[in-house]
């Protein structure tokens, strides 16, 4: 009999790629999907009719007994949260609500209805904040900077707790930055990726970042997701960093990302002031040691290579919209 999976924030990058991992590995993937959703169901289409989607919503509580009930999964992925750092700051108490209790409402709805099922907390470097030490590694103390931060670190905890308290197979992922093509379009390598592609077709004439001088530990998500499902295939629960371990950056990253298109990115790049975060973390850099010898976990692919990546598919989309568009233009003239 397959095994089940149940993946909260299926409509996101990380439920994208990690559904079509699991079915790859021949679970039986469930999704949960809210009502309101905001990200839509772009990502979550090519799925259709191999992963079964279901309504319930990180906020009600009864909605996810509800679900687990009727799933009666093996492994809960729960990926859902408010995940933008600017957002938390001007949504904070919306953000604890998702972000922080709604990881207790998944392990409350667990421990009721059945304290086998495996768990895994999205978890983010972004806890360490003003990083205490370099790399960051599984001891490292957290100091977050954004109501976010302070969520998942939240998040984190009972998550730990839980596995202590009721010897629940709770883990941790403390996941560094990972991004696609279906990255959200508010997060810096895609705001890139998509504008580079946009200057190289002339449609769009200048950048607007905030905060250049951030660094950050980029990698590729379909690498990530892979890692969240060999932390619940392990005897016991634990938590693991998942980083590159390389440091890149918004400059490195904006240089290389015109580069690849054969433009000079100081030609077009302006820094606006009100991108600034209120508090920003500076630097991140992991240290993934523990999982890549616990779990034989490595990246496979390289930051000049996840750039290439996500620019030459913004280039390929929109040259397709744009195609789209002429056709359907020619369309209407043939009917005038
Ligand atoms: P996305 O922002 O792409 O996806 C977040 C998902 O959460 C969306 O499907 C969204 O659905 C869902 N969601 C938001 N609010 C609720 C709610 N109240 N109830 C149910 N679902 C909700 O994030 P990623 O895929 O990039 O990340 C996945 C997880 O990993 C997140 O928890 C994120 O914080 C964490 N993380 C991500 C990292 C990264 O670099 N990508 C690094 C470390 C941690 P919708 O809005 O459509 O309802
Ligand atoms: P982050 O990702 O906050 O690290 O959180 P994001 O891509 O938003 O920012 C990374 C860094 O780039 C700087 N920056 C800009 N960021 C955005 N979004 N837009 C800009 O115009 C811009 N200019 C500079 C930021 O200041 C920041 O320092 C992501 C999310 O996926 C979280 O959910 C996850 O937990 C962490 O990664 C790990």
């Amino acid at each position: 009999m397959a095994r089940r999976a149940l993946i909260t924030g299926i409509t996101g990058q990380d439920g994208a790629y990690l559904a079509e991992f699991l079915l790859g590995k021949g679970y039986e993937v469930h999704g949960m999907v809210r009502p309101t959703t905001t990200a839509g169901f772009e990502r979550t289409d090519r799925l259709r009719g191999r992963a079964q989607l279901h309504q319930a919503d990180l906020l009600d509580q009864l909605s996810i007994v509800t679900l687990l009930t009727e799933i009666r999964p093996h492994e809960v992925y729960n990926l859902a949260a408010q995940s933008f750092v600017p957002t938390s700051f001007m949504l904070p108490l919306q953000t604890a609500e998702c972000t922080a209790l709604g990881v207790t409402r998944v392990l409350e709805a667990i421990r009721l209805i059945d304290p086998t099922i495996r768990f895994y907390q999205a978890s983010s470097s972004e806890m360490f904040g003003r990083v205490k030490e370099e790399p960051q590694n599984e001891e490292t103390g957290f100091w977050p900077r954004s109501p976010y931060g302070v969520a998942k670190a939240y998040g984190h905890w009972i998550t730990v707790n839980y596995r202590e308290s009721y010897n629940i197979f709770a883990c941790s992922g403390i996941l560094f930055n990972h991004e696609s093509p279906l990255r959200g379009k508010e997060f810096v390598t895609r705001k890139v990726s998509d504008a580079v592609a946009r200057i190289k077709l002339g449609l769009l004439d200048k950048l607007k970042l905030g905060n250049v001088d951030a660094q950050r530990d980029w990698g590729f998500a379909g690498d990530y997701v892979e890692a969240m499902w060999m932390m619940l295939q392990q005897d016991t629960p634990g938590d693991f960093v998942i980083a590159t371990g390389i440091k890149h950056s918004v400059r490195d990253l904006v240089e290389l990302a015109f580069r690849h298109v054969g433009l000079d990115w100081q030609q077009y790049v302006e820094t606006d002031p009100t991108l600034l975060r209120p508090a920003d973390v500076n630097t991140l850099c992991g240290d993934a040691s523990k999982a890549r010898a616990q779990l034989g976990w490595a990246p496979k692919v390289s930051f000049a290579g996840l750039v290439a990546m996500m620019v030459d598919a913004d280039l390929e989309r929109i040259a397709r919209d744009l195609r789209r568009e002429k056709s359907e233009e020619g369309w209407h003239r043939d009917d005038a």
